[in-house]
């Protein structure tokens, strides 16, 4: 399946991750090498992943820059194969930089999941229009390096909304159609445990922009504060209830690390909510 056929169709879709990097804070360096890698994203497709997202380079908060050479020495030769195998996986490069973004889709990868909303490279938006590729728009304040050191907004679903349609309404004025736009409000990324909730309280209004909506909150840090639980991998149950309550909402994809649990929370809240609708 293209992701154009699997955006078209009912079912909540599952991104699992797929970080090549050896800093990650969630998956410990594990997956640096591309065996390991390979593995773990068959594992995914097993258990009911519909897109790969891969990184090579980490964006938790305070992480050091990977530049682009490195990042595609990283992730190139795991997309290769992936694409490459029958059926081929749909694949999503996670990258600010477009020059990372230009070799991951010559190796077949669909989507380009940018956190910096094209801001970091002036020449991502115009590289995604020429390829006709998707693109995940995401709201990030600052950097990583900075974006924890007390975030403040007025009202952040307003402002977060406003800077996404902003970037959309850029995307395509360089050229990429409307259909090939997702959003995403970018859990964690400079913004408290109050501003998460308030973003995923309201997550109906990104949902009603008429883009698709992504939600990335995968075993993240607020999930910690509010369960108690501190090491993320142990932060399914609590994905799980994020990953339930955005279908409810009609958000398109989640962005997880754990496919398994958040697949059946999907699926089984999808099922309730068609069911509602007759
Ligand atoms: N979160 C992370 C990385 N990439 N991309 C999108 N679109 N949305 C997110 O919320 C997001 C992302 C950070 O999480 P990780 O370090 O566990 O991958």
């Amino acid at each position: 399946m293209t992701l154009t056929e699997l955006l078209q169709s009912d079912r909540p879709l599952i991104m699992g991750v797929l970080n090549v990097t050896p800093d990650s804070f969630s998956d410990g360096g594990r997956h640096d090498d591309d065996e390991a890698a390979l593995t773990r994203a068959r594992t995914m497709l097993t258990q009911g992943a519909d897109i790969i997202d891969v990184g090579g380079e980490s964006t938790r908060p305070g992480a050091q820059r990977i530049d682009a050479d490195q990042q595609r020495q990283r992730v190139i030769p795991v997309i290769e194969q992936l694409t490459q195998s029958t059926p081929p996986v749909v694949i999503s490069i996670d990258t600010t930089l477009a020059p990372v973004a230009r070799a991951a889709l010559d190796a077949g990868a669909q989507m380009v999941n940018d956190v910096s909303a094209g801001c970091e490279d002036d020449a991502m938006l115009p590289l995604i229009a020429e390829r006709r590729c998707h693109v995940t728009l995401m709201h990030m304040r600052g950097s990583p390096a900075t974006m924890q050191n007390d975030p403040t907004y007025n009202d952040v679903v307003a402002e977060v909304l406003e800077f996404l349609l902003a970037r959309a309404d850029a995307a395509r004025a360089a050229g990429v159609d409307r259909d090939k736009i997702l959003i995403d409000p970018g859990i964690g990324f400079g913004k408290t445990t109050d501003h998460n909730l308030q973003l995923l309280a309201d997550l109906g209004r990104f949902v009603a922009t008429g883009y698709p909506v992504l939600l990335g909150a995968s075993r993240k840090r607020f999930l910690g504060e509010l369960t108690g639980v501190t090491e993320p991998v142990d932060r399914v149950h609590a994905t799980a209830a994020t990953t339930a309550w955005a279908v409810s909402r009609g958000v398109r994809a989640v962005r997880v690390h754990d496919i398994q649990p958040n697949r059946h929370a999907a699926d089984v809240t999808a099922a309730i909510v068609g069911h509602r609708k007759g």
